[in-house]
């Protein structure tokens, strides 16, 4: 076996010729800021349903629970920072954004490049395993443990030099590997992140309040909170502005480098029109390209009500038309958010429909209407 340096440089190379933009190593020790920050969170009601490594902090926090006798972690990093993806295709009236990460699966495309340094790893006698985007391991955690990145006040890993639009991931294995150190902080006294996000949801830097996050609320089944629909202005799915914001992002210098594929199914929008007329095969047929967790059509179109309510033309006879048959919907979650976004159109007169509905939901909006448009 090659010295540890040695090893870890092979390996290195090897990683950065698979598609990987940064790589960096950290011991398998417990994640032990993590699980308290978790810890923390769930008991200061922050965590608003959220399942994923909020589930079961402590096998989220221990490395060594999903890989047996692990020693290392090789964290990974790469760009999700496409700038070619076009917003032409279909013209859209009314444009329902979806955010950057979500254009493409890069989590697919990590996946594959941390599995040709697995093979090389397992091929050396080492056991391997390849986590990104999974319940198993915090991946900000061990990327900032790693030094890969620092810890923006957004909660991003932000890399020296190319700002935050990466997509993070890891193996975990049983080999020795010379491990790193956290990098110095690289905010300084930028406070950016915090005074755009549109609902206030970054608490206090690095901290944020999945109550008012717009990425989780965007997600998360049930009422979308009606206090958080205007900030949501015509967001689908993800919300970048922490990220968009951020001037180290904005000065990445990674662009035009992120080797995908691209063909004319990908896109930043559907149009949220469309997407309330449409099968759910065709809805879903839509969304194919993008990372969409959970694809389930009714949280989409729900999402597209706010967006109509926020953007829609109630001069447009297609507006009243499809808010008509949503307000006729099966789906009470659809009538219910239907009836708001009539009220922020002015079309009050169109909820007569829905006066005798038996749904608590929609007589619960029935109940607080919000006032018209300002621009209208
Ligand atoms: C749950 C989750 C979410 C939740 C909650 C986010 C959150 N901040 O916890 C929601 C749905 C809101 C979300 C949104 C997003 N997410 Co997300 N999410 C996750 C997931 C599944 C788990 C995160 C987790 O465990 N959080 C636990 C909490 C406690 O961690 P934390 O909030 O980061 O807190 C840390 C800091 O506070 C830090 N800390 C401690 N002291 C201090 C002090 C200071 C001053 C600072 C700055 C920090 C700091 O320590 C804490 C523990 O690590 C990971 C994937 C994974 N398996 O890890 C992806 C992940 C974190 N998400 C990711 C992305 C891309 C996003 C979005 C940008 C997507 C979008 N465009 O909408 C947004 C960004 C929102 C934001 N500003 O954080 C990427 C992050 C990539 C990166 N470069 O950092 C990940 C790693 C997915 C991936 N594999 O690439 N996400
Ligand atoms: S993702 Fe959007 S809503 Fe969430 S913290 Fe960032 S700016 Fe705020
Ligand atoms: S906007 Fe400023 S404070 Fe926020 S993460 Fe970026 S550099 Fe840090």
């Amino acid at each position: 076996m090659p010295p540890a340096d040695q090893y870890w440089s092979e390996l290195r190379s090897l990683a950065l010729e698979s598609g990987l933009h940064a790589v960096a190593v950290t011991s398998a020790e417990p994640l032990q800021r993590a699980r308290e920050q978790i810890e923390d969170r769930l008991a200061r009601e922050l965590v608003n349903g959220m399942q994923f490594t909020f589930r079961n902090p402590l096998r989220s926090t221990t490395p060594t629970a999903s890989v047996e006798g692990a020693r290392s972690i090789i964290v990974a990093a790469r760009s999700y920072d496409l700038r070619d993806v076009s917003d032409t295709g279909e013209p859209s009236k009314y444009p329902a954004k979806v955010a950057r990460y979500v254009w493409h699966d890069h989590n697919a495309e990590l996946k594959k490049s941390l599995e040709v340094v697995k093979k090389k790893l397992k091929s050396d006698g080492h056991r391997a395993v390849v986590f990104a985007d999974d319940n198993s391991v915090v991946d900000r955690e061990v990327a900032w443990r790693s030094g890969l990145g620092w810890f923006g006040k957004n909660a991003n890993i932000l890399l020296p030099g190319a700002g935050s639009y990466f997509v993070l991931g890891c193996i975990v294995t049983t080999a020795d590997l010379p491990v790193g150190s956290p990098l110095d902080d690289g905010c300084g006294p930028c406070v950016r992140c915090l005074s755009s996000c549109p609902t206030e949801a970054i608490v206090s830097p690095g901290v944020i309040d999945a109550n008012r996050c717009l990425s989780w609320l965007l997600q998360k089944p049930g009422v979308f909170p009606r206090e958080h629909r205007e900030a949501l202005a015509d967001r689908i799915y993800g919300c970048d502005e922490c990220q968009s914001t951020c001037p180290p992002t904005q000065r990445s210098v990674v662009a035009g480098e992120v080797p995908v594929t691209l063909t004319s199914r990908h896109r930043r929008h559907l149009d949220a029109l469309w997407m309330l007329e449409v099968t759910d095969v065709e809805l879903l047929d839509a969304c194919d390209p993008w990372y969409i967790h959970e694809r389930n059509p009714l949280w989409l179109r729900r999402n597209a009500l706010v967006i109509l309510g926020n953007i829609g033309d109630p001069s447009d006879a297609e507006v009243r038309r499809v808010l008509d048959s949503m307000l006729r919907s099966a789906e009470a979650v659809l009538r219910s958010h239907a009836v708001w976004a009539c009220a922020k159109l002015g079309l009050t007169d169109m909820l007569t429909i829905v006066d005798a509905d038996p749904d608590e939901m929609v007589q619960n909006e029935l109940a607080h209407l919000p006032t018209c448009r300002d621009d209208l």
